[in-house]
């Protein structure tokens, strides 16, 4: 991808469904000779316009919203539309055609890249690349902390305290650097002491924003609940219910569920991916033992497991013995539930609580009428909340990797910095500071390798 070429780009920025409505961007030199074949004339700056929209045949295809954002007080920085059109995806596909047909020779107009309209703001010098990059988390982020973390870093000055860390780095070495190129007498008095203490206080900003960039890792980590138990007891009705949709096959035969089915539920705020697995039991065939081995390795790196036990086929035993089976896993019972399944058959009455009494936590349910799916949410749901109840999530940032690792490397580099000034090997510490200044202009993108921007807006959506 080269943001530099003359193309003008288009792109569905909303989800490729049909929907209500559909937002789709044009940006590029082009951006007004298509405004004007489609919707006749120019919009003025900046002001949402109603109008209907030509194919090329000169035919009325829709009625809707366009905004003209003039270069460079645009998103990219070059010439900007956003058409607001109805979402089916036949008024998307005209649109797409009408644009792509005005393609000419030395004025493309093609379909972007993912991440191109971005890229082009990042290279027109719009964002910063990490905020490049925040925009990108923002998009993709699924809980409120994620949303939280990642606008620390776009409208909370996170960019301004790097370049006014950096700045400082410069303005440090330029005082080192004289120390080696003029004497005492010219460059008046110079302190190591002084310089050390300068760098120390820096120190301490960067290692608390270490810190917390660190606790945001966590917010990447997709939380995941893995649903197993004896053959037949009901694990993949449990998923279907759950997910209200039948992601997996059930049936009466036991030893249905072979591959591990995997299904994306929303928990309140939580979108949680659920493993339906193999029933567990003895079998004499390879696939099924295949299946019920992958079951495990699962539940093993799995948040939480969700184990089924057919409320009316169980005695102390087989509670005994799922028991051993997590502990042999080393899953800790913390992160097991029992659920007891087949309520609505149940004909044991309560005896199933007391013989149940030697599980930490379980509950009762039936995937067939209901009973107790909303009070399983409810426990499910309460299980990671208490896990992710912080004290205090305020300092929380959420940083790619590389940023983080920038961030670790540039504490490092002014750690030996201070061992060199303390050594008075001035040239080797002045060298640090330029090294640890760098680090600091590559996270936001003040110096760039082409190879690694390719990298990082590959990843992004298309249309963003
Ligand atoms: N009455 C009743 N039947 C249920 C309930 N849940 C599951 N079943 C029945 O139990 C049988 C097995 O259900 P599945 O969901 O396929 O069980 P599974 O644990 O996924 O089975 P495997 O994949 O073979 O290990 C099916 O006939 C279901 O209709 C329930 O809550 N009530
Ligand atoms: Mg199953």
């Amino acid at each position: 991808m080269s943001a530099l070429d003359n193309d003008t780009i288009i792109a569905l920025s909303s989800a490729p469904v049909a929907s209500a409505l559909a937002i789709f961007r044009v940006s590029g030199p082009s951006t007004r000779r298509l405004l004007k074949n489609i919707v006749g004339f120019i919009p003025k700056n900046r002001v949402s316009t109603l109008s209907t929209f030509k194919s090329s045949d000169n035919r009325v295809f829709d009625k809707g919203l366009v905004v003209f954002f003039q270069g460079p007080k645009s998103f990219t920085g070059e010439d900007l539309c956003e058409f607001q059109i109805h979402g089916g995806l036949g008024v998307i596909k005209i649109l797409m055609d009408t644009c792509i047909s005005q393609s000419r020779l030395g004025k493309i107009i093609r379909f972007a890249e993912p991440g191109e309209f971005s890229k082009r703001a990042y290279v027109n010098g719009k964002i910063c690349l990490h905020e490049a990059e925040a925009i990108s988390d923002l998009v993709n982020a699924e809980s409120e902390e994620k949303v939280k973390a990642v606008n620390r870093i776009i409208n909370e000055g996170f960019g301004k305290d790097i370049i006014s860390l950096a700045n400082f780095l410069i303005t440090l070495r330029a005082e080192l650097e004289a120390q080696l190129d003029f004497s005492a007498d010219e460059t008046g008095s110079f302190e190591i002491k002084n310089f050390v203490k300068a760098i120390e206080e820096k120190q301490v900003w960067l290692n608390r924003t270490i810190e917390s960039a660190q606790e945001g890792e966590s917010l990447s980590h997709k939380l995941s609940i893995t649903i197993i138990g004896s053959a037949n007891a009901g694990k993949s009705t449990l998923l279907n219910k759950l997910a209200d949709k039948n992601v997996s096959i059930v049936h009466e035969e036991a030893g249905t569920t072979r591959d591990i089915i995997l299904s994306i539920i929303a928990l309140g705020n939580l979108q949680i991916e659920f493993f339906d697995t193999a029933g567990i039991r003895e079998t004499s065939n390879e696939i099924e033992a295949e299946g019920i081995n992958r079951a495990l390795e699962q539940a093993k790196i799995s948040d939480l497991v969700v184990y089924c036990v057919d409320i009316n086929n169980f005695d102390r035993q087989h509670l005994i013995e799922a028991k051993r089976l997590v502990n042999s896993a080393k899953i800790s019972e913390d992160n097991v539930l029992f659920v007891f399944t087949k309520l609505d058959l149940n004909r044991n009455n309560k005896t199933w609580k007391i013989n149940a009494q030697i599980l930490k936590n379980k509950i009762a349910v039936s995937a067939k009428t209901g009973a107790g799916i909303v009070n399983l949410r409810k426990v499910l749901l309460e299980h990671f909340q208490l896990k992710d109840s912080r004290e205090n999530d305020t300092e929380i940032i959420f940083l790619r990797k590389r940023s983080i690792d920038n961030l670790i490397e540039c504490e490092r580099r002014l750690k030996t910095c201070i061992e060199n000034a303390n050594s008075c090997s001035l040239d080797l510490a002045a060298e640090d500071l330029r090294l640890a200044q760098n680090l600091l202009l590559e996270i936001t993108g003040k110096i760039s390798n082409e190879l690694v921007l390719d990298e990082i807006f590959s990843k992004f959506c298309i249309g963003k």
